[in-house]
């Protein structure tokens, strides 16, 4: 299924008139503020997140999994549920891939697909965190760390295949998310399993193309309990350090203790040069994997200041790969990854908005009252308008999830897929 620009133009023809008032008067209210309208839609319109294969089907906990209808049975059916969203919003122009649970079977015919629906490859995800049906070596006690030689040496020529993979389809990353660790104090010995990892990490980076990052990314816990190798930024900062120039620590919002100050985190990232990427999601007590925004809007308009500034003031950083990384347990996985998108813009769009110059003199004369009131000004203007504007200048939908109900976009897909299809994935 593809959506063409009558239909959307169709949905979009009725709300005009009162989106052009809208748009009018915030236009007035920050051109007096002294911000450019155009520059400012130019990088909304610029800003594009990648959507991962795994996320097209309905998620699930340990505890069960509640499955949609029509989901995507097959990678090209993924594919096009990537191209429907960016259809709709015009911010979702990437496919990031999971192998093996979306190894393409014929790359050329993959590659047209995603084409045709105006989507590049984003980051390589490999998957050593489970084992492989007829795998020769269990990834049960560790893959990278792994004691056992053979399981290491197995885990390292997967990544070092996925990369090949990457390269026959365009993209330039791999990113490695470790699930290594341990469940018991005493099961592990803590130098040896990243002394292991690191050795590992380094043969991975030998085979990356000069032009592929690496991106380490980390997490306190699960799905071991007591431990992770790669338990926090400063272990993937160290270990993207000792590989090399391309490698670099990918932040996942929910990969964090609670109360974390994941903006500094990313402040202190960029002044070293080394965030390569973002996972994003939003959590209430863990990695929860819920909707970007649907918890901690606040929060998340804090990292985007520090994104905004990093990516200003640090040319030495290289511009982050931008994923969302969240499970749809019981929303439609589309609509829930379109609100998804509308929370990262409206952060983002938000954080452009905040007077740096103002803010910086405020800090100079330790003006606290100020240094808040310049960032809240920000955060309290509704920018909807302008997302809307923007989506409009590219022909997406002014609102995307009341075009995807009026379309009946999964009422189609349903009928061309059946209700019982299941997507592969988390
Ligand atoms: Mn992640």
């Amino acid at each position: 299924m593809k959506l063409d620009r009558v239909q959307i133009e169709s949905v979009n023809k009725p709300k005009i008139e009162l989106q052009q008032k809208k748009f009018e008067a915030l236009g007035i209210d920050l051109e007096h503020q002294g911000i450019e309208v155009k520059q400012l839609l130019k990088k909304i319109k610029e800003f594009q997140v990648a959507i991962p294969s795994w996320a097209l089907g309905a998620g699930g906990t340990r505890f069960g999994r509640f499955s949609g209808q029509g989901e995507p049975g097959t990678l090209e059916q993924k594919i096009e549920d990537v191209g429907l969203i960016h259809a709709l919003t015009n911010a979702a122009g990437s496919i990031s891939l999971h192998i093996p649970w979306d190894t393409p079977q014929n790359i050329e015919e993959i590659k047209a697909k995603s084409k045709s629906q105006g989507l590049s490859f984003d980051a390589m995800n490999s998957n050593t965190f489970q084992d492989q049906l007829n795998q020769k070596h269990s990834y049960k006690f560790g893959s990278l760390s792994s004691l056992n030689h053979a399981s290491r040496e197995q885990a390292i020529q997967h990544n070092i295949e996925v990369i090949e993979l990457g390269k026959k389809l365009g993209s330039k990353s791999l990113t490695v998310w470790l699930a290594d660790g341990s469940n018991f104090p005493g099961q592990n010995n803590f130098q040896t399993v990243l002394k292991n990892t690191q050795d590992s990490l380094h043969k991975i980076y030998k085979a990356l193309p000069p032009d592929w990052k690496l991106l380490i990314e980390y997490k306190p816990y699960e799905p071991n309990f007591y431990s992770t190798v790669i338990q926090d930024w400063g272990t993937s900062f160290m270990l993207a350090n000792e590989c090399g120039p391309n490698a670099y620590t990918l932040v996942d919002l929910g990969h964090h203790l609670p109360n974390t100050n994941i903006e500094q985190i990313v402040s202190t990232l960029m002044l070293k040069g080394k965030l390569g990427g973002f996972h994003f999601n939003d959590s209430k007590y863990g990695d929860d994997d819920l909707t970007v925004g649907s918890i901690k809007p606040y929060a998340l308009f804090l990292i985007f200041n520090e994104l905004v500034y990093g990516i200003a003031n640090n040319p030495q950083n290289p511009y982050p790969s931008w994923m969302i990384d969240a499970s749809h347990n019981i929303k439609d996985p589309m609509e829930d990854l379109t609100q998804s998108l509308e929370a990262i813009l409206e952060a983002y769009t938000k954080a452009l908005l905040i007077d740096q110059h103002k803010l910086k003199e405020a800090q100079s004369v330790q003006d606290v009252v100020a240094c808040q009131e310049i960032l809240q000004a920000a955060y309290r203007t509704d920018v909807r308008p302008l997302l809307a504007e923007s989506r409009l200048q590219s022909g997406a939908a002014l609102d995307p999830i009341d075009a995807f109900r009026k379309l009946k976009v999964r009422e189609q897909l349903v009928k061309e897929r059946g209700k019982a299809t299941i997507a592969s994935g988390l």
